[in-house]
């Protein structure tokens, strides 16, 4: 299968390098291969939506929104189809799968409904016969450069919002998960969308990204990725007025105190570290357990680690998948070996799977001190840190002590520790009683510190990002305005 770029309301063969798309359970698998966009497809792609931008910025919001409804819809239709190349694209279990394409189909539900709620606010002027008030209006042509590890619901979070506050979409899906890029674009069209207010580009490593982001037509960057490549795109920003919304690393830790029902802390645990093999932002990477219950947890979250079974993402059981490269497999165990060659011990799991995939054994490493760089970089993939902790404020400040601030979590029964956790930690998203992992569609989403830059996404701000506000003064007084106010 060869998988063609979106440009100019034509699907068109890139012109740059051949690359193949892998299954990373079956590695000896290629599913399907595109050419690389070259700088030039990435500029036609740009004066194309360019071009398209007044008209969909001059269509209604409601009907922008419809034109989403019917997208939701589109996708239902083949909720099998996207189910089955998140899985042989990326290596999610079925179970994830479906999980992404539940979140993916409500980001879509929600922004459709936006179309209605793009309002502005009438305020009182200072003057007499005079209405101030605002209006919400799209920015012009927008950059959308999304990772491989939720390669259908972060689209999806990004395109939604900014069509329907009516900016035209440059798209650039990870390298590694470009199929399912395709696949969203075709079902926009579909759905009504106007050809060119969507182009696709495909393209291999930083270059066509690169090209996207220095283009001086493009008025907002949406980015989620790695913070090497985040701050490799704001380099190329600055100086610029391109708005910048940027979603990175995170280094996320659950603390599990005395009082916690150490099943569900345990199960909870289980399901950030190790759901996605780990491939999160919002991935549980340490946990800090009390140490007056330190044995007993510890015992519950490996017998339930143990019970994790690794191999490829299509086979009945497999409850942990592949991750998505060779690359990144070997990134994980050196932090294994590193932290173990600094004085930590495995007591799950530590070596590569048993089959010729990109597989992980889950994996708990004992004895991590939060100077090591298991306990402070983040590692995207199935490793945990397990560290002892005497008191709360010294499980919050170990838990901020990292560079990220994405999520983090307490287990317990306390009200008032759940209240002290909440106010204390330095993180966009914080769960009591809940995995480090997840969002909702209506929920802003987000990090602070080193894990994000710019406005939060998802939820009503997600739309806002892609807005401008225009302050109206609405003269009806027909005298001349004199006075202070001016
Ligand atoms: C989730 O935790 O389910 O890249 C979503 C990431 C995040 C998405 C996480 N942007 O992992």
């Amino acid at each position: 299968m060869e998988l063609r770029q979106y440009i100019g309301g034509a699907w068109i063969p890139g012109s740059g390098a051949l690359v193949n798309d892998v299954n990373p359970s079956h590695p000896s698998e290629a599913v399907a291969h595109f050419y690389s966009a070259t700088p030039e497809d990435v500029q036609a792609a740009v004066a194309s939506a360019a071009e398209a931008f007044p008209e969909w910025a001059n269509t209604p919001a409601p009907a922008r929104g419809r034109i989403l409804a019917r997208f939701h819809q589109q996708l239902l239709d083949h909720q099998e189809e996207y189910v089955r190349l998140m899985m042989v694209e990326q290596g999610k279990t079925r179970p994830e799968a479906e999980g992404e394409f539940q979140k993916g189909v409500n980001l879509v539900e929600f922004f459709a409904g936006e179309g209605f709620r793009l309002n502005g606010e009438t305020i009182p002027s200072e003057v007499a016969r005079t209405m101030t008030y605002t209006l919400r209006v799209p920015l012009g042509v927008v950059a959308v450069i999304t990772p491989w590890n939720f390669p259908f619901a972060i689209p999806l979070w990004k395109i939604s919002p900014a069509l329907v506050a009516g900016n035209t979409v440059v798209f650039k899906p990870a390298t590694y998960t470009p199929w399912i890029g395709v696949r969203i674009v075709e079902d926009l069209l579909e759905a009504g969308l106007p050809p060119r207010a969507i182009s696709l580009i495909l393209g291999a490593g930083g270059e066509a990204g690169e090209a996207l982001v220095s283009d001086r037509r493009i008025r907002a960057l949406s980015f989620t990725g790695s913070n090497a490549v985040g701050a490799r795109l704001q380099q190329l920003l600055v100086g610029r007025s391109v708005k910048v919304t940027m979603e990175m690393g995170g280094k996320n830790a659950v603390v599990v105190a005395p009082s916690a029902d150490l099943d569900l802390a345990a199960q909870g645990v289980v399901q950030g570290a190790f759901g996605a093999a780990g491939q999160r932002c919002t991935a549980t990477s340490r946990v800090l357990v009390h140490e007056a219950i330190l044995a007993e947890f510890t015992q519950r979250l490996s017998v339930r680690t143990r019970a994790l079974a690794v191999g490829p993402s299509e086979r009945d059981g497999i409850t942990v998948g592949p991750l998505i490269s060779e690359e990144q497999l070997k990134r994980c165990l050196e932090y294994v070996q590193d932290a173990v060659h600094r004085g930590a011990a495995v007591i799950v799991g530590g070596d590569r799977g048993p089959e010729p995939g990109f597989f992980m054994q889950p994996t708990i490493l004992d004895r991590v001190t939060d100077s090591m760089p298991v306990a402070s970089e983040e590692i995207f993939g199935p490793v945990l840190a397990l560290m002892p902790y005497r008191t709360l404020d010294e499980a919050i400040r170990r838990t901020n002590h990292v560079p990220y601030g994405l999520s983090a979590s307490i287990y317990t029964r306390d009200l008032a520790e759940s209240h002290q956790f909440i106010h204390g930690v330095d993180v966009g998203m914080v769960h009591v009683n809940n995995p480090t992992i997840g969002g909702e569609a209506q929920l802003p989403f987000g990090g602070v510190k080193a894990s994000g830059l710019g406005p939060r996404e998802m939820g009503h701000e997600g739309t806002l990002f892609f807005t401008e506000v225009k302050t109206v003064f609405m003269d009806y007084s027909g005298t001349p305005r004199i006075g202070n106010f001016y």
